[in-house]
């Protein structure tokens, strides 16, 4: 990119009188005619994925075109603070931590120069944007493209026509740069051709629960699959024409979860219709896809009813069933147990289904789990039989997040502080900040680092107050939760341990308590009610403790609007503490836990994804661990755990948690509170009561919040480890 014309150009740009969208549009579309995308290199990476959380661009994109600093400088001459375009909202074309991993895979390729190229849905409405009303969450559609989009160049010429049976979809294309040591593209495609095709690219996980919803699931799918695999043909059509015999060689396709599984037999009935006999396709085909899992909960794991592909996408049916026939002949054939068959088929006989994860796992190349713990559990459980016939085809590749953003862009004072100490080259390969290890930080680092965090908790609080209208005074030590709201989360553990503690405190039984606040940050799924109520619960909490002047000096809550990327950027940066409390094997990685770390928060968790990787690269004596491990875990689930044991011998947990039911907090007669309770306490048809274990780990849990407030005094200790 010229900068310097860029720059020059910038700087004639007349800003008066302009308006936030108005200077947006303008100076995005200036950069965009600075950027080309780099020459699509021979071999290429695909990688196809239903979400792409990519958060705001602008400032990520000016800080990878190397010109953040100067454009800040600009517009400063010119009377404008670059923080004016806070208010530009992210583009949240994702849910959670498999869109956000997706966002920074494309960021890091780009970054470290690898031709990794992304498919993706150009959803008209986004996640929702969350708003609280007396402290329920209430859902309002994310119209992210009133800002306009001008980091996306719309490529008619370039559109796909994706055909299902009783309907034809136009899928054009919307190309977004990803940029770094080379500028790769993120083409995110926009259905068009009626109000019925614009439905598919409508909205994120439109619901299941109707046979209507699962049809539009699958439509979405199959318009992404399809889309992909016909631009990555094309592609190698203009270079070999109809010679198959490079494909393999020159496109690797990775499959981020299931989402685009559909992409397997499409490709392999696009090759069919070029003249390749199925099982010239089968082989092209297993060589071509790899599968990454981010999963084992079985609600996630998908499965698509033949009846219905059967209605809109024949071929492909048709195709699925081969493939299940070949997995079937090739298992018998290495010898697969019958139970290993069963246990790997594609297709599911009992649900007249097939198991998109099956069908992945038989075709990828590779198959790979998100941290060490999640690829042994599924190499042991979920996809066992496969792994006893095909070791080869398993490994681990623990997620990362791009810390271009989450590092540099989200905290500049501690990038400074790493620069003087290792020097700039962290900043592309990450893997240099090991120099730290063999470094004891003098005194005066230490200093400047708690002064650098210190600043990070202005900031967020000054940026709170300003979007929540909450005062967080003086300093505190500051615990964060942040992330997707599920029950396997426990941020209802969290609750419990934060009224716990307002309960002692106001018994003066914690004398010496350093001044604390409670951060939470969670959307839920709009038809997900426990999460709902959890929500409305802790909102409860907060409202109490906040409004109890006695303690309300020692200890707050507050629990953030409409938490999403840019929220994130501004809470890992502030944050001291890290709380990763998912029940051991349910959380696959996460990513928050390596972005508070490398903005200095120590974790205080579980044994669970990451974390268990955290604590050994940083030191157990670094995190606060608690809680039960795995095996422990899946003891207490064969048997003997008794939930009501424990609040009969803890009264003190028992009148926390009698709070759902005895009228201290009202969820408004909706009934949120008592199915909370009774979650925890009778279970439910499809659950044994407590089934997250939040009492097993609920008193460990307290217990480590207060041995980390009191090391904390020791500040020049507690961040020296
Ligand atoms: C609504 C259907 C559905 C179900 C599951 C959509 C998306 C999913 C994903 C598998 C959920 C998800 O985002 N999983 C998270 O993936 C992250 C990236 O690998 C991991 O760090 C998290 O542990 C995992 O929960």
């Amino acid at each position: 990119m010229e900068r310097e014309l860029f720059l020059q150009e910038l700087r004639k740009l007349d800003l008066h009188g302009k308006d936030a969208k108005r200077l947006y549009n303008e100076i995005s579309s200036l950069a965009m005619k600075y950027i080309q995308a780099s020459e699509k290199a021979k071999r290429c990476a695909h990688y196809l994925s239903i979400e792409f959380l990519i958060g705001r661009v602008f400032y990520n994109n000016l800080l990878e075109l190397g010109v953040l600093q100067e454009v800040s400088e600009i517009l400063k001459e010119k009377g404008v603070d670059i923080a004016l375009f806070e208010e530009i909202e992210d583009a949240a074309l994702g849910n959670g931590g498999l869109g956000r991993l997706a966002a920074c895979y494309m960021d890091s390729g780009a970054a470290v120069g690898i031709p990794l190229y992304g498919y993706g849905i150009r959803y008209k409405y986004g996640l929702f944007r969350q708003k609280f009303e007396d402290g329920f969450q209430k859902e309002v559609p994310d119209d992210w493209q009133r800002f306009g989009d001008p980091w996306s160049i719309r490529k008619e010429d370039e559109k796909q026509i994706i055909r299902f049976a009783d309907m034809q979809v136009n899928a054009v294309p919307y190309d977004m740069p990803l940029i770094g040591k080379r500028v790769n593209v993120l083409r995110l495609y926009q259905a068009e051709g009626s109000e019925n095709a614009e439905k598919i690219s409508g909205v994120l996980y439109p619901p299941d629960d109707t046979e209507d919803g699962k049809l539009l699931r699958i439509r979405q799918e199959y318009f992404l699959s399809a889309a992909a695999i016909g631009d990555i043909v094309r592609a190698y059509e203009k270079r070999h024409g109809n010679d198959y015999k490079y494909f393999a060689a020159e496109n690797s396709i990775q499959l981020n979860d299931t989402h685009p599984v559909f992409a397997i037999p499409e490709l392999i009935r696009v090759l069919q219709e070029r003249g390749q006999t199925f099982r010239s396709a089968l082989k092209i085909a297993k060589q071509v896809f790899n599968y990454t899992n981010h999963t084992i909960l079985p609600e996630a794991l998908e499965h698509w009813n033949v009846r219905l592909l059967k209605k809109i996408l024949p071929e492909i049916a048709d195709i699925l069933v081969k493939i299940n026939t070949s997995a079937k002949y090739i298992h018998k054939k290495e010898g697969y147990t019958p139970q290993e068959c069963a246990a790997a088929s594609a297709y599911v006989h009992s649900r007249r289904a097939f198991s998109m994860a099956n069908t992945a796992v038989f075709i990828a190349n590779k198959i790979n789990g998100v941290a060490e713990i999640h690829s042994e559990i599924i190499k042991r459980d979920l996809f066992a039989a496969e792994y006893a016939h095909h070791p080869e085809k398993f490994e681990n590749v623990t997620n990362g997040v791009a810390q271009r953003r989450w590092l540099e862009l989200a905290n500049p004072e501690l990038s400074a502080l790493l620069d003087e100490q290792i020097g700039q080259e962290w900043r592309v390969h990450f893997e240099e900040l090991n120099k730290l290890n063999a470094y004891t930080a003098t005194e005066e680092t230490l200093a400047e680092f708690i002064q650098v965090k210190g600043k990070k908790k202005e900031q967020l609080f000054r940026y709170i107050e300003k979007a929540e209208g909450v005062k967080i005074g003086g300093e505190r030590i500051v615990y964060a939760q942040v992330k997707r709201l599920h029950e396997y989360k426990r941020q209802l553990m969290t609750a419990f341990a934060l009224l716990r503690l307002y309960y002692d405190l106001k018994e003066g039984k914690l004398k010496d308590l350093t001044p604390s606040v409670f951060l939470f940050g969670a959307k839920s799924a709009p038809s997900y009610f426990r999460a709902k109520g959890i929500i409305k619960y802790i909102n409860e909490i907060i409202k109490l403790i906040n409004a109890d002047t006695e303690t309300n000096g020692r200890l707050t809550g507050v629990f953030v609007t409409e938490y999403n990327v840019s929220y994130a950027e501004k809470i890992v940066a502030a944050a001291d503490v890290s709380l990763q409390v998912s029940t051991a094997g349910l959380e696959a990685s996460g990513t928050g836990n390596m972005k508070f770390m490398m903005n200095g928060a120590v974790t205080l968790g579980t044994m669970d994804g990451a974390n268990i990787e955290i604590v050994e690269k940083a030191g157990k004596e670094n995190n606060y661990i608690f809680g039960a491990h795995v095996d422990e875990i899946e003891n207490l689930r064969k048997g003997g755990y008794d939930p009501n044991g424990f609040l009969k011998e803890h009264l003190e947990w028992n009148k926390a948690v009698k709070t759902l039911i005895d009228g201290t907090f009202s969820d408004g007669g909706e009934g949120y509170f008592r199915e909370l309770y009774n979650s925890l306490t009778i279970g439910a048809s499809w659950h044994k009561p407590d089934h997250y274990f939040i009492f097993r780990d609920l008193d460990e849990y307290y217990q480590t919040i207060l041995r980390v407030n009191a090391y904390y005094r020791f500040r020049a200790d507690f961040v020296a480890n």
